[in-house]
C-alpha cells in the first residue's frame, strides 16, 4: 500500500496533483458509512484510512449506520474510536434508507458517503471538499482504484474513464473520448463530467441533498439508488464529476456478500424501474424493451418522487440526453440496439473476434450476438462497445473493431444505394476479401454488389 502511495505521487498526473495548493479553509465533513454483515476487519480498515488519510480538522465525524448486521458488537467496538458514532437499525432498511439515517444525524454541512469496504488514498478528501465549496451544486466522486478482493492488492485505476450506461441501465466506466483525452493531456487533475456516479462515494453538500430529495428511501437494500440520484442531479439543476487529484480503493466483489429479501434480480429492476419511471419519461419504453422482464415487476407508489421533480422544476430526460449524455444511442428504426447489418442473406458478423479483432460475413441467424451492428447519429458503426475502425486510411485495409474513442477512422456514412463510405476518404466497406482478410475497405464502386448493405432492425 505504501508503495503504491508513492508510485501514484511519482506518476505525472500525480505530480501535478501534488502542485496543487489545496484551500486552506476547507469545511469539516461528516463521512457516513452504512454496513451490513461487512468484515470487521475490511470496515476497521475503512474507518482507519479516512483517519490515517484525511487532515485531523477536515473530519467533523465518521458516521457507521449498522444496518440490522449479525453482529452488533462489531459497531460497538467501533464507537470507541475517537469521532466515531454508532446508529443501529432496529430492522434492515437497505442502503438508501440506512445513507438518510446516517445523513439526517450527521451535523457538518458536506457530507461525504464511502462503502464499509474502501480505502481512502493519500489527499484524498482536499480536492473533493475544495469543489463542493466553489459549488455546492456540484456532486464529486474520487477514482475508483480496484482492491482486490482475493489479496487485497490495490490496483490505480485508469483517470481516463467516466460513468455511463446503457438502455438496460446497467452501470459501466466509459473510455473519454479522443478529444477529452487530448485536453486532459495539458492538465490531469482537471474534473471530468459524468453521466452516472458508479455507486457510493460521493461528496455532497447537506443543504443540496436535502433540497434535492436526499434518495428515494422507497427503494429496497441496494442496487439503481447510483442511477436515481444521477439523473436527479443533473436533471435538477446540478452536476457530477469525478475528481482526478482524489483517490479511493474499493473492493469490488463478484458476488453480494449479504442476502437480498427478495431476490438480487428483482430488487435491483424494481429499484431501477422506480428510476426509470419518475426520471425517464417516455424514453423508460427503451429500458423495458431492453429489460422486458421490469415490465412486471411492482414498483410500488412514486408520487412523492414527482411531486419533487415538479416541484424542483426538474428538467426532462431529453434535455439529459442531449446535454449529458449525447453518445447514449436513442434506438431508431435505422440500426440501433438489435441491428444488423445485412448483404443478401449474409450479415456483417465479429466471428468472435474481440477487442483489435478483423470482421467477416456469415449466413443471417437474425437472433443479435456476434451480428448485432448499430449506426449511431454521428456515424459510428458499433458491435456493442467496440467501434468498426479503420486502422489505416488506404484501400485494402481490413477493418479492425476497436475501443470507440470518437475518432474520425471510426467515422462512416451509409449513402443512398447502400455503400458505407468512409467520413474522410473515398473507400467504402467492402465484403469480397472477406474469406482471407475479413472485411476490408476498398474504392467505393455503386456497381460492386460486395459494398452494398442494408440496415436492418430486429424489432421493426
Ligand atoms: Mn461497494
Amino acid at each position: 500500500m505504501e508503495l503504491f502511495v508513492f508510485l501514484i505521487r511519482c506518476s505525472f498526473w500525480g505530480f501535478m496533483c501534488r502542485l496543487k495548493q489545496w484551500k486552506q479553509d476547507l469545511p469539516a465533513t461528516s463521512v457516513i458509512i452504512t454496513f451490513h454483515n461487512e468484515a470487521r476487519s475490511t470496515l476497521l480498515r475503512t474507518v482507519v484510512s479516512v483517519l490515517n488519510r484525511s487532515p485531523e480538522h477536515l473530519i467533523k465525524e465518521i458516521i457507521l449506520v449498522d444496518d440490522f448486521s449479525d453482529h452488533p458488537e462489531d459497531g460497538e467496538e467501533l464507537s470507541k474510536i475517537h469521532k466515531v458514532r454508532v446508529i443501529r437499525n432496529e430492522k434492515r432498511e437497505g442502503l438508501m434508507r440506512s445513507r438518510v439515517r446516517g445523513a439526517d444525524a450527521a451535523t457538518a454541512n458536506v457530507l461525504t458517503f464511502l462503502d464499509s469496504h474502501c480505502e481512502c488514498n493519500a489527499d484524498w478528501l482536499e480536492p473533493l471538499l475544495e469543489r463542493v465549496t466553489e459549488d455546492p451544486s456540484i456532486v464529486v466522486c474520487p477514482v475508483i482504484d480496484v482492491i482486490s478482493m482475493d489479496n487485497f492488492q490495490y490496483i490505480g485505476a485508469s483517470a481516463d474513464l467516466r460513468g455511463g450506461f446503457d438502455w438496460s441501465l446497467v452501470f459501466k466506466w466509459e473510455y473519454l473520448s479522443q478529444s477529452e483525452r487530448q485536453a486532459r493531456l495539458k492538465d490531469p487533475t482537471q474534473a471530468i463530467r459524468t453521466p452516472m456516479i458508479a455507486g457510493g462515494l460521493f461528496v455532497i453538500n447537506k443543504t443540496y441533498f436535502e433540497k434535492l430529495g436526499k434518495y428515494d428511501t422507497q427503494m429496497d437494500v441496494w442496487g439503481g439508488e447510483n442511477l436515481e440520484i444521477s439523473f436527479r442531479v443533473w436533471q435538477c439543476g446540478g452536476s457530477l464529476e469525478i475528481i482526478p487529484c482524489s483517490r479511493v480503493g474499493h473492493v469490488f466483489r463478484k458476488r453480494h456478500p449479504y442476502s437480498f429479501p427478495g431476490g438480487s434480480g428483482n430488487v435491483f429492476a424494481r429499484n431501477t424501474r422506480r428510476a426509470a419511471e419518475v426520471w425517464m419519461d417516455d424514453y423508460k419504453q427503451f429500458y423495458y424493451n431492453a429489460v422486458p422482464l421490469a415490465r412486471n415487476i411492482p414498483y410500488g407508489n412514486i408520487q412523492d418522487r414527482m411531486e419533487l421533480k415538479r416541484k424542483l422544476h426538474c428538467k426532462p430526460f431529453s434535455w439529459y440526453l442531449k446535454h449529458v449524455y449525447p453518445e447514449l444511442i436513442i434506438p431508431t428504426s435505422e440500426g440501433g440496439p438489435g441491428g444488423s447489418l445485412k448483404q443478401g442473406t449474409a450479415c456483417l458478423d465479429s466471428m468472435g473476434h474481440l477487442l483489435d479483432g478483423n470482421v467477416g460475413l456469415y449466413p443471417c441467424h437474425d437472433t443479435g450476438g456476434n451480428q448485432e451492428w448499430s449506426m449511431t447519429k454521428d456515424g459510428l458503426i458499433k458491435h456493442h462497445d467496440l467501434c468498426l475502425t479503420l486502422p489505416v486510411y488506404a484501400k485494402g485495409t481490413s477493418l479492425l473493431m476497436q475501443i470507440c474513442d470518437g475518432s474520425e477512422n471510426q467515422k462512416w456514412r451509409h449513402l443512398e444505394g447502400g455503400l458505407i463510405r468512409h467520413a474522410r476518404i473515398p473507400v467504402c466497406i467492402d465484403s469480397r476479401y472477406h474469406a482471407q482478410r475479413g472485411v476490408t475497405a476498398e474504392k467505393c464502386d455503386s456497381n460492386a454488389e460486395s459494398q452494398r448493405w442494408h440496415l436492418y432492425n430486429h424489432s421493426h
